[in-house]
């Protein structure tokens, strides 16, 4: 596929999207969810690749869904081609952990997007919200669950019904964001947590990855289950042992991420 919206590249084992529809604010049209799709398909088909960052150029990570690509779509339509299903959570099906590296603005589908990596480094110029009532519209794309499970939800709800929008800092206190980055350090800092997320053994980042995802779908008793059979398989892998034995050794580890 040649990509139009996005740009792919590879560093070392870490592969990075980046949206590069930046005169429209990287505004999440059909093409654009399409090419990511392809993209997120290729990364993790590849086994040298072991974690993706997903960030935006220009002044935004994205400002949304394609408004002008919505504004005359019927419900028949919308139904019939299954939007948002369609093409948009490819990244939530993800076995290999996923960054988002957020800069500037992401607004409406866009942060849902962002929402659906595994977590979000935010530039210090970061600000994220839910307009879509602003635009006649609401969110569609998770923003109205993932939103209230992870900040709570009298803000989701004022942010989901007032359209307003959260800088860098309101985001990293109350738990959307993991951490905040100068904007111009972003991106080699999301390279830097992700070489070190993809050095570890790739089995392992992928069972964690599966067992912290489990405590929003499941009770507190059915995740530490789920969590201790996970636990215990570790022994099945070689890079379990090596682990342990450069430990011993005082060595590094030479993992071979199976
Ligand atoms: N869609 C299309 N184009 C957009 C866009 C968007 N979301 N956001 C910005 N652009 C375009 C602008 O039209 C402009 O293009 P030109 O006019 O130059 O051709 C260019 O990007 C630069 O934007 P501005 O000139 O507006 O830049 P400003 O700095 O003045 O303003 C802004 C920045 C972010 C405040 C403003 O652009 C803005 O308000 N943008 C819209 C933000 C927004 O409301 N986002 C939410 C979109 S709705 C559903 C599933 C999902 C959804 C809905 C339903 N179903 C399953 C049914 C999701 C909906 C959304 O995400």
């Amino acid at each position: 596929m040649i990509y139009e919206t996005l740009r792919l590249e590879r560093r070392g084992r870490v592969g990075i999207v980046t949206l590069v529809r930046a005169d429209a604010l990287n505004a999440l049209n059909e093409r654009l969810m399409d090419e990511l799709t392809h993209a997120v398909d290729v990364l993790e088909a590849d086994a040298e690749i072991g974690c993706l960052i997903l960030t935006g150029s220009g002044r935004a990570f994205a400002a949304g869904a394609d408004i002008k690509e919505m504004a005359f779509k019927t419900y028949p339509q919308a139904y019939g081609e299954d939007f948002i299903t369609r093409n948009w959570e490819r990244i939530t099906r993800t076995r290999k952990p996923v960054i988002a590296a957020v800069n500037g603005l992401a607004l409406g589908g866009g942060c849902e997007l962002a929402m659906m990596c595994d977590f979000i480094l935010a530039a210090d110029n970061a600000r994220f919200g839910q307009p879509e009532i602003t635009v006649g519209v609401m969110p569609g794309a998770g923003g109205t669950q993932r939103l209230a499970r992870f900040i709570g939800k009298s803000k989701a709800m004022e942010m989901c019904l007032s359209g307003r929008m959260m800088d860098a800092a309101e985001a990293e206190r109350c738990g959307l964001v993991s951490r905040i980055v100068p904007a111009d350090q972003l991106l080699e800092e999301a390279i830097r947590t992700a070489e070190k997320i993809a050095g570890h053994p790739q089995p392992m980042v992928m069972l964690t990855k599966e067992a912290v995802n489990r405590a929003y779908e499941t009770t507190l008793s059915e995740g530490v289950r789920f969590e201790r059979r996970l636990a215990q398989s570790v022994f099945a892998f070689a890079d379990q042992r090596e682990g342990a034995v450069a430990f011993i050794e005082k060595r590094a580890p030479e993992y071979k991420h199976r």
